[in-house]
């Protein structure tokens, strides 16, 4: 893990000298100035601090922070940030990656590295389209959805990222959106906290290609009554005069109204720790429930490089610290 000291960084000293290349509007942008907001407040050295991305609008991102990155492979980016923090375990490692660069081409590069555990802090921007190559259907987009690529409709069942996330069993996993600036930022700092691979979907804005994916829940008057804010320990409530809640009724969330036959006691508690209540919050999808945002599972558990350095100081114990080039000569050798 990175330590952290006093810095005197602002803002500015994480705005790289490339010009933005994102179309007007997109919720790229207030991402980017999210994070170069919360970076300073880590107190990490930015020589310390790594973006990797893969391929799309998204994965422009390493070029906007002034800080090392590397644009990589298409889905490839969890593999290369994995060597990268086995490598160097003190380094501050970021994976930005889209919907179609994690899910699609990626898919199996992004749960190993979230089973591993490995020290990466990995935000998927969900737009649920491809954006870099002009709007073609990707594993997230709906059922139904007509794009280049579906002319009549999708006819995949989507992934939803949370699910997947848990499944591969990441030790944090959390969801902000592009538009909710401030929330998002608490959602970053929190991904930062976190020893082990934090996992967030960031529901984000392609205004060209997928621009009302999130109509109903995007616009910050309305959003209150439908989107729900989640606190460790705390019931789930929601609605903007704090009127409405989720109850569990048998094994299935019940949206519930607060003060006639329901009261807050009969709500759940949110307990991060909880892998069977991330599930069933992971499956609260707009419009059917308010879709939860922030934390939804949180837990400790060895990171990979904790478990791998600890290896290495039990085997140079035993043996010493080994020689490379005794160990290139030591099995049988032959020329090609
Ligand atoms: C090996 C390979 N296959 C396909 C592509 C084409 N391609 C580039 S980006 C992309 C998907 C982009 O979508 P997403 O990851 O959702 O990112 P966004 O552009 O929406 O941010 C695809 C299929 C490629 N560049 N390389
Ligand atoms: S195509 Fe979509 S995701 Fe890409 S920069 Fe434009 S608005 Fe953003």
């Amino acid at each position: 893990m990175t330590e952290t000291i006093s810095l005197e960084l602002t803002r500015k000293d994480f705005v790289s000298d490339q010009t933005v290349r994102w179309c007007p509007g997109c919720g790229d942008y207030s991402i980017l100035a999210q994070m170069q907001k919360v970076l300073p407040e880590l107190g990490i050295p930015k020589e310390k601090i790594v973006f990797i991305s893969g391929i799309g609008c998204s994965s422009r991102f390493p070029y906007y922070m002034n800080t090392y990155g590397i644009h990589s492979i298409h889905g490839r980016a969890p593999t290369l940030a994995s060597g990268l923090a086995a490598a160097n375990p003190d380094l501050n490692i970021w994976v930005v990656t889209g919907d179609g660069d994690a899910m699609s081409i990626g898919g199996n590069h992004l749960i190993h590295a979230m089973r591993r555990n490995v020290d990466l802090k990995i935000l998927l921007f969900n737009n649920r389209i491809y954006g870099l190559t002009k709007g073609q259907y990707s594993p997230t987009s709906r059922k139904g959805k007509k794009t280049k690529s579906s002319p009549m409709g999708s006819i995949e069942q989507p992934l939803n990222p949370l699910t997947l996330a848990l499944s591969a069993e990441a030790t944090f996993v959390a969801r902000a959106m592009d538009t909710d600036t401030v929330h998002l930022g608490e959602v970053l700092r929190a991904a930062a906290a976190h020893e082990g691979t934090s996992f967030v979907e960031i529901y984000q804005d392609c205004v060209i290609f997928n621009p009302n994916e999130w109509a109903g829940i995007d616009d910050r008057r309305t959003r209150p009554d439908h989107v729900i804010y989640l606190e460790h320990d705390k019931p789930l409530i929601f609605g903007k005069n704090n009127d409405k809640g989720v109850r569990l009724n048998g094994f299935k969330p019940e949206v519930v109204e607060l003060g006639g036959e329901f009261s807050e006691k009969d709500l759940i508690v949110h307990d991060e720790t909880s892998q069977e209540l991330a599930y069933i919050l992971a499956h609260m999808e707009h419009p059917n429930y308010p879709p939860p945002m922030g934390v939804i599972r949180q837990v400790r558990k060895p990171t990979y490089t904790e478990e791998l350095m600890g290896q290495v100081r039990m085997a140079q114990e035993r043996k010493g610290v080994g020689d490379l080039q005794k160990l290139y000569h030591a099995a049988d050798v032959w020329t090609v």
